[in-house]
């Protein structure tokens, strides 16, 4: 595996490639255009531009999160072929600059949901929490405005404000596009992109639903172990896999994340590695990466990844906000690279005891 950190960019992430680059076994950044809309087509020029200035700072693009996806080919209107053509060109200038990883989501109208942004712990660090509660007393119009005065003056992925200016249309679009719908979206685009995929070798890592249930009445796909094989199964091509979220798929109690892990073996090309403190199974907040700070046993879920022979991005997600930094929440520099050491270590110590036979030597 390879030990990355997500960055958006210096004109609007608050960590530098320096403090990246300093982060002990991390060499590569996960990034993308955080500026491109929807359906633009990426042009090489700007990729390779990105690409120079990361490896510039002695770190490597490791993978793209995300490369959205526009929402006509989500709800499949009529003009979804010209959107997917701009989608392959894109690919196309991707894979042209070398570039062989595209995360991206297929969630309908919010990515993300989080009703709080800086949940006070015990500890005084702050955290990103979710409560059921709290979504099902919120007119989903207002959910942006309930958080945005706690961004912390950044733009939070999936939740940029000319994006939420358009809620309400959105939600319309949407009104008759139910599971089964979104689902033959989610095919039909794939079958559409897998022959530049091949021709470049791009995969395609679909980013689980967050939380794993529907929100506001949205449909859910990608949510479970029984949903992700159907779509593995609906086009079986390696270039379609898998970016395994711990936290996301972690947000529904009835997954079994090593297991999920163990069944998904050959098809997981970038995994976001995280913990979840549950206080009741639909209020659940961001915990350290630690084990012990959280409900996951992240031991298991990393050795789950190494017994599958996973090689590809790893990267610690949501951090929490401590020792004062000001940046975008779930993405400080100090909590995530705590996270990415103590990933490292699960790793190293699984691998030498793997390579020991198990034995501790004597
Ligand atoms: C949130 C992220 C998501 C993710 C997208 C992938 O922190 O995990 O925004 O990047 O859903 O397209």
């Amino acid at each position: 595996m390879q030990m990355t950190m997500r960055w958006y960019g210096s004109k609007f992430d608050t960590v530098t490639l320096k403090q990246i680059r300093q982060i002990p076994g991390v060499t590569g950044v996960i990034t993308t255009l955080y500026d491109a809309q929807p359906g633009e087509i990426w042009s090489r020029e700007r990729i390779r531009a990105m690409k120079e200035e990361v490896e510039a700072s002695g770190l490597s693009v490791a993978g793209i999160e995300s490369v959205n996806i526009h929402d006509a080919i989500k709800t499949g209107s009529e003009d979804r072929d010209k959107y997917i053509a701009n989608y392959i060109e894109t690919l196309e200038n991707l894979g042209k600059e070398g570039l062989r990883l595209v995360c991206y989501n297929f969630m309908p109208v919010f990515d993300w949901t989080r009703t709080e942004l800086a949940r006070e712990r015990e500890d005084g660090s702050t955290v990103l929490a979710y409560t059921q509660d709290a979504v099902d007393a919120l007119d989903p119009e207002k959910m942006f405005a309930s958080i945005a005065d706690d961004m912390n003056g950044t733009i939070m992925p999936g939740w940029e404000p000319e994006r939420m200016a358009k809620v309400k249309s959105l939600f319309e679009l949407y009104k008759d596009v139910d599971e089964e719908k979104l689902f033959a979206n989610l095919v039909y685009f794939l079958e559409k992109i897998m022959p530049v995929c091949n021709e470049y070798d791009i995969k395609m890592a679909i980013h689980p639903d967050d939380p794993a249930w529907s929100v506001f009445g949205l449909p859910r796909i990608i949510n479970n172990k029984k949903n992700i094989l159907r779509l593995m199964d609906a086009v079986d091509d390696p270039h379609n896999g898998v970016t395994f979220c711990s936290g996301s798929y972690g947000t529904s109690l009835d997954n079994d994340l090593p297991d999920m892990i163990r069944s998904l073996k050959g098809r997981i090309y970038f995994a976001h590695v995280r913990n979840l403190r549950f206080i009741t199974p639909t209020n659940f907040e961001e915990a350290a990466h630690l084990s012990s700070d959280g409900t996951f046993d992240m031991y298991e879920i990393v050795k789950a990844l190494y017994d599958i022979g996973f090689d590809g991005p790893i990267r610690p997600d949501h951090g929490r906000m401590i020792w004062d930094e000001v940046a975008m929440p779930g993405y400080g520099l100090y909590d995530r690279a705590l996270g990415a050491t103590y990933l490292n270590g699960l790793w190293e110590a699984i691998e030498k005891s793997d390579k020991r036979g198990g034995k501790t030597c004597g």
